[in-house]
Protein backbone atom coordinates (compact mmCIF):
# COMPACT_ATOMS: atom_id res chain seq x y z
CA UNK A 1 0.00 0.00 0.00
CA UNK A 2 1.21 3.19 -0.29
CA UNK A 3 2.62 5.19 2.69
CA UNK A 4 0.69 7.46 3.93
CA UNK A 5 2.86 9.73 6.29
CA UNK A 6 0.77 10.42 9.82
CA UNK A 7 -1.66 7.64 9.02
CA UNK A 8 -0.98 6.07 12.46
CA UNK A 9 -1.43 9.14 14.61
CA UNK A 10 -2.96 12.17 12.94
CA UNK A 11 -6.53 11.82 14.51
CA UNK A 12 -9.48 14.01 14.74
CA UNK A 13 -12.14 12.17 16.63
CA UNK A 14 -12.09 9.64 19.17
CA UNK A 15 -14.93 7.31 20.58
CA UNK A 16 -14.62 6.21 24.52
CA UNK A 17 -16.88 4.31 26.53
CA UNK A 18 -17.50 5.20 30.45
CA UNK A 19 -16.52 2.37 32.85
CA UNK A 20 -19.72 0.59 34.11
CA UNK A 21 -19.91 -0.29 37.72
CA UNK A 22 -19.36 -4.04 36.65
CA UNK A 23 -15.77 -3.26 35.49
CA UNK A 24 -14.62 -4.62 38.80
CA UNK A 25 -15.73 -8.03 37.19
CA UNK A 26 -13.50 -7.29 33.97
CA UNK A 27 -11.41 -10.45 32.46
CA UNK A 28 -8.25 -10.54 33.74
CA UNK A 29 -5.56 -13.50 33.37
CA UNK A 30 -3.76 -12.83 37.08
CA UNK A 31 -6.13 -11.81 39.95
CA UNK A 32 -4.57 -8.83 41.53
CA UNK A 33 -7.78 -6.99 42.79
CA UNK A 34 -10.66 -5.42 41.70
CA UNK A 35 -10.54 -2.77 40.07
CA UNK A 36 -12.79 0.62 41.75
CA UNK A 37 -15.15 1.90 39.63
CA UNK A 38 -15.48 4.93 40.96
CA UNK A 39 -11.40 5.42 41.13
CA UNK A 40 -11.87 3.54 37.02
CA UNK A 41 -13.98 6.20 35.93
CA UNK A 42 -11.94 9.15 37.22
CA UNK A 43 -8.87 7.92 35.27
CA UNK A 44 -10.78 7.60 32.19
CA UNK A 45 -12.02 11.37 32.72
CA UNK A 46 -8.63 12.29 32.73
CA UNK A 47 -7.99 10.06 29.76
CA UNK A 48 -10.40 11.61 27.87
CA UNK A 49 -9.23 15.36 28.29
CA UNK A 50 -5.70 14.56 27.40
CA UNK A 51 -7.53 13.49 24.29
CA UNK A 52 -9.51 16.66 23.79
CA UNK A 53 -5.86 18.32 24.92
CA UNK A 54 -4.33 16.59 22.00
CA UNK A 55 -6.52 18.25 19.90
CA UNK A 56 -9.51 15.06 19.23
CA UNK A 57 -13.41 15.80 19.22
CA UNK A 58 -14.13 12.48 21.57
CA UNK A 59 -16.90 10.49 21.77
CA UNK A 60 -18.05 9.53 25.70
CA UNK A 61 -20.73 6.59 25.11
CA UNK A 62 -22.67 5.21 28.60
CA UNK A 63 -21.94 2.63 30.31
CA UNK A 64 -23.18 -1.02 29.35
CA UNK A 65 -23.17 -2.98 32.63
CA UNK A 66 -23.93 -6.06 30.68
CA UNK A 67 -20.41 -5.81 29.15
CA UNK A 68 -17.91 -5.33 31.91
CA UNK A 69 -15.02 -4.80 29.77
CA UNK A 70 -16.81 -2.51 27.42
CA UNK A 71 -14.69 0.73 28.26
CA UNK A 72 -12.30 -0.86 26.01
CA UNK A 73 -13.73 -0.01 22.70
CA UNK A 74 -10.48 -0.63 20.76
CA UNK A 75 -11.20 -4.32 20.88
CA UNK A 76 -15.15 -4.53 18.92
CA UNK A 77 -14.04 -2.23 15.53
CA UNK A 78 -11.21 -0.72 13.66
CA UNK A 79 -11.65 2.68 12.25
CA UNK A 80 -10.13 4.25 8.98
CA UNK A 81 -10.63 7.37 7.15
CA UNK A 82 -12.41 5.37 4.81
CA UNK A 83 -15.32 3.80 7.12
CA UNK A 84 -15.44 1.64 10.00
CA UNK A 85 -15.25 -2.21 10.36
CA UNK A 86 -16.79 -3.70 13.29
CA UNK A 87 -15.47 -6.77 14.67
CA UNK A 88 -16.05 -10.02 16.28
CA UNK A 89 -14.20 -10.20 19.83
CA UNK A 90 -12.42 -13.34 20.70
CA UNK A 91 -14.25 -14.28 24.01
CA UNK A 92 -18.00 -15.14 25.18
CA UNK A 93 -18.60 -12.22 27.45
CA UNK A 94 -17.18 -9.52 24.83
CA UNK A 95 -18.91 -10.73 22.01
CA UNK A 96 -21.79 -8.69 22.04
CA UNK A 97 -19.64 -5.72 22.12
CA UNK A 98 -19.32 -5.17 18.38
CA UNK A 99 -23.27 -5.00 17.77
CA UNK A 100 -23.09 -2.95 21.26
CA UNK A 101 -21.24 -0.09 19.81
CA UNK A 102 -22.63 0.18 15.21
CA UNK A 103 -24.84 2.58 16.05
CA UNK A 104 -21.46 5.13 17.62
CA UNK A 105 -19.97 4.28 14.59
CA UNK A 106 -22.62 4.84 11.97
CA UNK A 107 -22.90 8.16 13.64
CA UNK A 108 -19.76 9.09 12.34
CA UNK A 109 -19.18 7.19 9.08
CA UNK A 110 -21.15 6.94 6.03
CA UNK A 111 -19.54 2.86 5.70
CA UNK A 112 -19.84 0.34 8.55
CA UNK A 113 -19.21 -2.80 7.58
CA UNK A 114 -19.59 -6.36 10.09
CA UNK A 115 -16.39 -8.42 9.89
CA UNK A 116 -17.27 -11.06 7.53
CA UNK A 117 -17.24 -15.15 8.14
CA UNK A 118 -17.26 -16.42 11.54
CA UNK A 119 -13.67 -15.41 12.82
CA UNK A 120 -12.55 -13.69 15.48
CA UNK A 121 -10.47 -10.31 15.46
CA UNK A 122 -10.05 -8.08 18.71
CA UNK A 123 -8.75 -4.88 17.56
CA UNK A 124 -5.74 -4.75 20.60
CA UNK A 125 -4.57 -7.16 17.93
CA UNK A 126 -4.00 -4.80 15.35
CA UNK A 127 -1.31 -2.02 14.86
CA UNK A 128 -2.07 0.03 12.60
CA UNK A 129 1.30 1.76 10.78
CA UNK A 130 1.61 4.32 7.51
CA UNK A 131 2.41 1.67 5.46
CA UNK A 132 1.14 -1.59 6.81
CA UNK A 133 -1.54 -2.99 9.59
CA UNK A 134 -0.40 -5.24 11.40
CA UNK A 135 -2.69 -8.56 12.88
CA UNK A 136 -1.31 -10.58 15.62
CA UNK A 137 -3.38 -13.77 15.62
CA UNK A 138 -3.18 -14.55 19.62
CA UNK A 139 -5.68 -16.37 21.76
CA UNK A 140 -8.76 -13.70 20.98
CA UNK A 141 -7.90 -13.32 16.89
CA UNK A 142 -7.83 -16.40 15.44
CA UNK A 143 -6.74 -17.11 11.37
CA UNK A 144 -10.35 -17.03 10.24
CA UNK A 145 -10.71 -13.84 11.52
CA UNK A 146 -7.55 -12.27 10.77
CA UNK A 147 -7.73 -13.62 7.08
CA UNK A 148 -11.25 -12.35 6.76
CA UNK A 149 -9.99 -8.37 8.06
CA UNK A 150 -7.45 -8.63 5.53
CA UNK A 151 -9.95 -9.18 2.83
CA UNK A 152 -11.64 -6.10 4.19
CA UNK A 153 -8.43 -3.67 4.34
CA UNK A 154 -7.25 -5.15 0.91
CA UNK A 155 -10.63 -3.94 -0.41
CA UNK A 156 -10.17 -0.54 1.26
CA UNK A 157 -6.64 -0.16 -0.45
CA UNK A 158 -4.68 -1.75 2.74
CA UNK A 159 -1.87 -4.14 2.81
CA UNK A 160 -2.31 -6.36 6.04
CA UNK A 161 0.28 -8.85 7.05
CA UNK A 162 -0.58 -11.37 9.93
CA UNK A 163 2.15 -11.93 12.77
CA UNK A 164 1.84 -14.51 15.73
CA UNK A 165 1.85 -12.63 18.79
CA UNK A 166 4.26 -14.16 21.26
CA UNK A 167 3.06 -16.59 23.65
CA UNK A 168 1.79 -15.28 26.82
CA UNK A 169 0.92 -12.03 25.11
CA UNK A 170 -2.59 -11.11 25.62
CA UNK A 171 -2.79 -8.64 22.65
CA UNK A 172 -0.55 -7.85 19.89
CA UNK A 173 -0.68 -4.38 21.17
CA UNK A 174 0.07 -5.12 24.86
CA UNK A 175 3.81 -5.56 24.26
CA UNK A 176 4.62 -2.75 21.37
CA UNK A 177 3.16 0.61 19.94
CA UNK A 178 3.61 2.97 16.81
CA UNK A 179 5.36 6.05 18.32
CA UNK A 180 5.04 7.43 14.49
CA UNK A 181 7.32 8.06 11.42
CA UNK A 182 8.80 4.46 11.45
CA UNK A 183 9.44 3.95 15.00
CA UNK A 184 8.20 1.34 17.03
CA UNK A 185 8.09 1.29 20.82
CA UNK A 186 8.61 -2.98 21.93
CA UNK A 187 9.05 -4.92 24.75
CA UNK A 188 12.84 -6.88 23.98
CA UNK A 189 10.44 -10.51 22.81
CA UNK A 190 8.54 -8.09 20.24
CA UNK A 191 11.91 -6.25 19.18
CA UNK A 192 13.52 -9.46 18.54
CA UNK A 193 10.49 -10.86 16.39
CA UNK A 194 11.02 -9.20 13.09
CA UNK A 195 7.37 -8.02 12.57
CA UNK A 196 8.80 -4.48 12.29
CA UNK A 197 11.54 -5.05 9.60
CA UNK A 198 14.30 -1.88 9.53
CA UNK A 199 12.00 -0.12 11.11
CA UNK A 200 13.92 1.54 14.67
CA UNK A 201 12.63 0.48 17.82
CA UNK A 202 12.95 2.24 21.23
CA UNK A 203 13.04 -0.61 23.95
CA UNK A 204 10.49 -1.02 26.89
CA UNK A 205 13.17 -1.07 30.06
CA UNK A 206 13.23 -4.42 31.59
CA UNK A 207 10.68 -5.03 34.11
CA UNK A 208 8.19 -2.29 32.35
CA UNK A 209 6.52 -4.23 30.24
CA UNK A 210 2.95 -2.58 30.84
CA UNK A 211 4.39 0.63 29.28
CA UNK A 212 4.68 -1.16 25.78
CA UNK A 213 1.08 0.14 25.27
CA UNK A 214 1.17 4.14 24.83
CA UNK A 215 -0.64 6.33 22.38
CA UNK A 216 0.47 8.90 19.97
CA UNK A 217 -2.35 10.84 19.26
CA UNK A 218 -1.10 13.98 17.01
CA UNK A 219 1.43 15.72 18.58
CA UNK A 220 1.88 14.14 21.62
CA UNK A 221 2.76 10.37 23.13
CA UNK A 222 -0.16 9.52 25.71
CA UNK A 223 1.97 6.78 28.52
CA UNK A 224 1.06 5.22 31.16
CA UNK A 225 2.30 6.77 34.78
CA UNK A 226 5.14 4.85 36.75
CA UNK A 227 7.53 3.83 34.26
CA UNK A 228 9.99 6.28 34.35
CA UNK A 229 12.53 4.33 32.56
CA UNK A 230 10.41 3.69 29.43
CA UNK A 231 9.46 7.27 29.62
CA UNK A 232 13.32 8.55 29.55
CA UNK A 233 13.43 6.23 26.29
CA UNK A 234 10.73 7.60 24.78
CA UNK A 235 11.66 11.29 25.53
CA UNK A 236 15.15 11.01 24.45
CA UNK A 237 13.83 9.43 21.08
CA UNK A 238 12.49 13.22 20.93
CA UNK A 239 8.88 12.64 21.32
CA UNK A 240 6.92 14.65 23.45
CA UNK A 241 4.63 12.91 26.49
CA UNK A 242 1.70 13.24 28.43
CA UNK A 243 1.75 10.75 31.80
CA UNK A 244 -1.24 8.82 32.76
CA UNK A 245 -3.01 6.63 35.40
CA UNK A 246 -3.55 3.54 34.22
CA UNK A 247 -3.96 1.94 37.76
CA UNK A 248 -7.54 0.69 37.49
CA UNK A 249 -7.25 -0.92 33.55
CA UNK A 250 -4.30 -2.14 34.32
CA UNK A 251 -6.02 -4.42 36.82
CA UNK A 252 -8.01 -6.24 34.43
CA UNK A 253 -4.98 -5.87 31.41
CA UNK A 254 -6.40 -2.89 29.84
CA UNK A 255 -3.77 -0.32 28.61
CA UNK A 256 -4.01 3.64 27.06
CA UNK A 257 -5.24 2.32 23.32
CA UNK A 258 -7.62 -0.13 24.50
CA UNK A 259 -9.74 2.55 26.06
CA UNK A 260 -10.31 4.08 22.56
CA UNK A 261 -11.00 4.21 18.84
CA UNK A 262 -9.28 6.89 16.96
CA UNK A 263 -9.28 8.26 13.67
CA UNK A 264 -9.52 11.16 11.47
CA UNK A 265 -12.33 11.80 9.71
CA UNK A 266 -11.71 13.61 5.90
CA UNK A 267 -12.65 17.53 5.81
CA UNK A 268 -12.80 17.32 9.52
C1 LIG B 1 -9.98 -8.26 28.22
O1 LIG B 1 -9.36 -9.21 28.70
O2 LIG B 1 -10.59 -8.33 27.16
C2 LIG B 1 -9.98 -6.95 29.00
N1 LIG B 1 -9.99 -7.21 30.39
C3 LIG B 1 -8.79 -6.12 28.62
C4 LIG B 1 -8.81 -5.69 27.18
C5 LIG B 1 -7.61 -4.92 26.81
N2 LIG B 1 -7.75 -4.46 25.47
C6 LIG B 1 -6.72 -4.24 24.64
O3 LIG B 1 -5.57 -4.55 24.97
N3 LIG B 1 -7.00 -3.74 23.46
Amino acid sequence: MAHRPGLSYRFTHAITRTPSDSVSNGIRAIDGGEPDAARFRGEHDLYVKALQQAGLMVDVLPPMEDFPDSCFVEDPAFCLPEGAIQLRPGTASREGEGAAIKSALENRFDRVIALPGRGCVDGGDVLMLDDVILIGLSARTDREGADAFAGVLADWGYEAKVCETPEGVLHFKTACSTLGDDVILATGVMAASGFFGDRKTVAVAKGEDYAANVIRVNDAVLVPEGYPRTLAAIEAAGFKTVLLPTHEARKIDGGLSCLSLRFALPGS
